[in-house]
């Protein structure tokens, strides 16, 4: 387990069960231009602490702290310098409304003079009971977040772990945001 609190590029958090492992094992398999195997192995533990992916093409380093960890994601965000990716798994309500609470809490939490840029990455869109887009977006607030969130950038992604269908918009915003500032301390 990867305790270190060394900075990191980008912060990946979430509820437990969102997705977020199968999603960093697709990035992996992405930056290293391989098949992704998710589909064949084994489901992925609940992470229990952090894991940290380091890919070099794009150079980025990406933690996932767990949902488990939930009241310690503020300390990690503190050392994010690039961005911060919150998954929600939208294929309940509850599962979303309970993404948004933990998204407005840790939202506020955060230095207001260092706003990190936010990729929301709507995922398990491939279930068949996943929500309609403008229930999610209801549920989340997205459409007065941008006004509420003064002087951060949120972007919004749609994605499955799953079948890895949208998971290459992901990774094209984690090298926007590293393109954008590449002076930022690294
Ligand atoms: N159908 C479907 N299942 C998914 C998707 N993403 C993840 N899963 C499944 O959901 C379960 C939880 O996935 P994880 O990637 O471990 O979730 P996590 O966000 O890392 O959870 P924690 O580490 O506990 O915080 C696993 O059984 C995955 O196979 C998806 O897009 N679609
Ligand atoms: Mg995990």
């Amino acid at each position: 387990m990867h305790m270190s609190r060394h900075s990191h590029d980008f912060l990946i958090v979430g509820p437990v069960g969102a997705g977020k492992t199968t999603l960093v094992r697709r990035l992996h398999a992405l930056g290293a231009r391989q098949r992704a195997t998710s589909t064949t192995a084994a489901p992925p533990q609940p992470t229990v602490g952090t894991e940290l992916l380091t890919l070099s093409r794009p150079s980025l380093t990406l933690l996932e702290v767990g949902g488990a960890m939930e009241p310690l994601w503020e300390g990690f965000l503190g050392h994010c310098r690039r961005g911060l990716l919150f998954v929600v798994d939208t294929s309940s309500a509850c599962a979303v409304g309970a993404a948004s609470v933990a998204l407005l809490r840790l939202l506020s939490s955060e230095d207001p003079s260092n706003k990190r840029p936010l990729l929301l990455v709507l995922n398990q869109r491939d279930r068949l009971d996943a929500l309609p887009e403008g229930i999610v977006r209801h549920l989340l607030r997205l459409d007065g977040m941008q006004e509420t969130s003064r002087g951060r950038r949120i972007s919004i992604h749609w994605t499955s772990g799953r079948s890895g269908d949208g998971v290459d918009g992901v990774l094209r915003w984690c090298v926007e945001e590293l393109q954008r500032n590449p002076q930022a301390s690294r």
